[in-house]
């Protein structure tokens, strides 16, 4: 069959780097992505069109116009930027969700990609390898919303047997694009300042664990999941899925390897550091490794290597 993969919210951290790779994959015509602004370069071989998630006729247009068999559902707002616009925060994370939830039912669209994160847990959840099922209280509207979405999944999996597939993103350290408005955004921007000045204030204490993942792992896990067999998958909420936990201490140290002299400062009145208290300090993602064979590629050393090669010569 011929798929038609449809990416909403292509532009940002994540969405660069997996449209790139399902172009690899299936094809330049056979992937579509979309975006509230055009792409910074823009290739006019490359399909994209101009979409709000949240305007349901120009998304029903969307649809009608590309017919897709694959849908990835990528527009979010962030942890930090959900705290300052909650509401927009929830519509755009819970409502864009339903708005293309409903259309794949429409339109028979046989797979949905969606993520959540880590933000589902929080301050009463097992902070150490917590688990795929626990306590889950999250505090911030960003957490909130993606619970909700999960929930919002798995009924749409159970009830109308949609397709959605989803994994429990933890921070994504990357070079090529930006990250936008996260709590773990801390271990991206460590290594352009490390690189550009040799220094950093870090917003985060030293010693606050979170897990991390590089982004080939989070891009060659999604692909994974969404080439199993529906048959395999037995969480249709999301995915606990990681590759290395690290504080902003641990990290410094192993930047200190290649450049000697860097300096890492605490600013400790930030507040995302009271988000970060609230999450998990590992996962434990067996369900992933069990269903369809998780297992990350790239440690804490690989990802800091892999950084500072790939940034220095393109900063
Ligand atoms: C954030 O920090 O908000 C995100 C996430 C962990 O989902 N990177």
């Amino acid at each position: 069959m011929e798929e038609r993969i449809v990416i909403i919210g292509s532009n940002g951290q994540i969405g660069t780097e997996l449209a790139a790779a399902l172009r690899t994959k299936f094809g330049i015509k056979h992937v579509i992505t979309s975006d509230i602004r055009a792409p910074q370069a823009s290739n006019p071989d490359v399909p994209f069109e101009i979409i709000d998630v949240l305007d349901r006729k120009s998304l029903h247009l969307f649809f009608t116009k590309y017919r897709p068999t694959q849908v990835y559902l990528l527009a979010a707002m962030l942890s930090a930027t959900g705290e300052k616009h909650p509401r927009q925060a929830w519509d755009l994370n819970v409502n864009g969700l339903l708005n293309v939830l409903d259309l794949s039912l429409e339109y028979g669209v046989n797979k949905v990609f969606w993520p959540s994160s880590i933000a589902v847990f929080g301050p009463h959840s097992p902070k150490v390898n917590t688990p795929q099922y626990s306590v889950m209280d999250p505090n911030t509207v960003y957490g909130i919303s993606k619970l909700a979405g999960e929930r919002i999944c798995e009924y749409y999996h159970g009830r109308y047997g949609l397709d959605v597939r989803s994994i429990r993103y933890p921070g994504i350290i990357s070079w090529k694009a930006a990250p936008g408005g996260g709590t773990t955004d801390y271990a991206i921007h460590i290594f352009h300042e490390a690189l550009k000045n040799n220094i950093y204030t870090c917003f985060l204490s030293g010693d606050t664990a979170l897990p991390m993942l590089y982004m080939d792992d989070a891009v060659r896990g999604t692909l994974v999941l969404m080439d199993a067999p529906a048959s395999a998958l037995s969480v249709r909420s999301s995915y606990n899925l990681t590759g290395v936990s690290f504080t902003p201490a641990m990290l410094a140290t192993e930047i200190r390897k290649h450049l000697p002299d860097f300096i890492i400062n605490y600013e400790t009145h930030d507040p995302r550091q009271a988000i970060a208290d609230t999450w998990p300090n590992s996962i434990e993602d067996s369900a992933a490794r069990q269903d369809w064979g998780w297992k990350p590629r790239f440690d804490l050393a690989d990802i800091t290597e892999e950084m500072i090669t790939n940034l220095k010569d393109n900063i």
